[in-house]
């Protein structure tokens, strides 16, 4: 593989290789039934790092996910460790016993390959794909915010004694690459000119050098970046956009935790409130007539309040119950007042996650527009002026949202903001 580095054995499979040695494993070859010659495989990866195959057969599929030793979007040129298989292999392990039933089945690992082999999520679709489509998931706040909450409460010093929360830092810790992805890519080239970034030009021109040059959305965005290098909460999915999400009407599951480590729990909060907005704006590009999506664009809002409202009550329900971990020790809250002070604390916490994600939210609705790798709710939308002011309409609602972060002090006041700047009118560039 040139000059990248793989271990020995490891090669990028093709649909032939695969089928190959997919009859050597027994658990997929019963699953999949019949024969080699009798599957069909398809390489349908359409993300941004690796390769992903779909293999059918008579008695039924898997879904194979493979890491190159690059980035699949930039190509051979930008070496990335095959290592991230490892990482998202521990976190599927850990969220499927934190959350079950909201991950995929994992039916096989090989390390030295850096490939999983899955239960296929059949009839699901990339929930982004869906909703570009305008079509509506009434499982969807249910099922997130149960596995949001759970992961991130039980993977925290609220849940757990403080050798086993260090052990899982530990067991995340060298999964740096990733996380430099994610600190460069989100918390540091939007913010200046890189060959990396690009825009709608010329209409977004004005609006990328506004937010090159805006010196308390550089110190914003330069809080946000510490606090995710430094603020080791929880597990966290660390890339918990709407493409993660595969979907039915009535089921919900979370894929693809590559970026995983122990990190701030508002990134991943921050992330889906941050893709349902975008996705909130970028309607003007897919609906037929003017209007037409508006109750759709109703439910897309109530969602993101959904989202909200669900996993703070579930999180705080979650405390209630289990709180053996070593955090807010509970000697020093059962004297005569200490159960008041602690019920006020767990609202002040909340608070303070509630202002973590909406920062965290703005930094990923920046980077989708201005950044190297977007969102199809915005690319897919052909008429650059329509575009355009999906994305000005977004990147100004960011901007404020992690300026001014302390203004917002409910979900409804961020609703309420993303409806006034959906029918706000954005001068464009020419
Ligand atoms: C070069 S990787 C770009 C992006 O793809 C992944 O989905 C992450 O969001 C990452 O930032
Ligand atoms: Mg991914």
């Amino acid at each position: 593989m040139g000059g990248l580095e793989t271990p020995d054995g490891y090669h990028p499979h093709t649909s032939e290789s695969l089928k190959a040695y997919l009859a050597e494993v027994e658990n997929t070859a019963s699953r999949l039934g019949g024969r080699e010659a009798d599957w069909q495989v398809d390489e349908v990866g359409d993300g941004n790092l690796n390769l992903v195959f779909i293999v059918r057969g008579p008695s039924g599929g898997v879904a194979v996910k493979q890491a190159l030793p690059y980035v699949r979007l930039v190509g051979e040129s930008w070496p990335l460790p095959l290592s991230r298989a490892h990482f998202e292999h521990l976190a599927l392990t850990e969220e499927a016993r934190q959350a079950p039933g909201l991950v995929p089945q994992v039916i096989h690992y090989d390390e030295t390959l850096a490939l999983i082999v899955m239960e296929l999520l059949e009839p699901h679709i990339i929930m982004r794909q869906g909703m570009i489509k305008g079509i509506v998931y009434p499982g969807f706040t249910e099922a997130i915010t149960t596995f949001m909450a759970r992961t991130l409460f039980f993977t925290s010093d609220l849940a757990l004694a403080t050798a086993d929360k260090k052990a899982l830092i530990g067991a995340f810790a060298d999964n740096t690459a990733l996380c430099k992805i994610t600190e460069d890519l989100i918390f540091t080239e939007p913010y200046m000119i890189v060959e990396n970034n690009r825009w709608t030009a010329p209409q977004l021109d004005p609006y990328a050098a506004w937010i090159r040059e805006d010196g308390d959305l550089k110190v914003a965005i330069s809080r946000l970046k510490i606090k995710f290098m430094s603020e080791a909460q929880a597990l966290i999915h660390g890339d918990l956009h709407t493409g993660s999400i595969m979907v039915t009407e009535d089921d919900t599951k979370v894929i693809d935790p590559e970026f995983a480590f122990m990190g701030p729990m508002g990134f991943d909060v921050g992330a889906v409130i941050a893709n349902l907005l975008i996705n909130y704006f970028s309607q003007i590009g897919h609906e037929a007539a003017p209007g037409e999506r508006d109750a759709y664009r109703t439910w897309v809002l109530e969602t993101v309040e959904g989202v909200w409202t669900g996993f703070r009550l579930k999180f705080l329900a979650l405390w209630a119950e289990n709180a053996a971990g070593d955090g807010y020790p509970a000697p020093l809250f059962d004297d005569a007042h200490g159960a008041i002070r602690l019920a006020a604390e767990k609202e002040a916490y909340m608070d303070r996650l509630f202002q973590d994600t909406l920062g965290f939210a703005a930094a990923k609705m920046i980077r989708r527009i201005l950044g190297l790798a977007h969102n199809i709710d915005l690319e897919w939308i052909t008429d650059e002026t329509v575009r355009a002011t999906a994305e000005a309409r977004t990147l100004t609602l960011a901007r404020d949202l992690m300026v001014n972060t302390a203004d917002y002090r409910s979900i409804e006041a961020v609703t309420a903001a993303a409806r006034r700047q959906n029918a706000w009118v954005p001068e464009l560039g020419r």
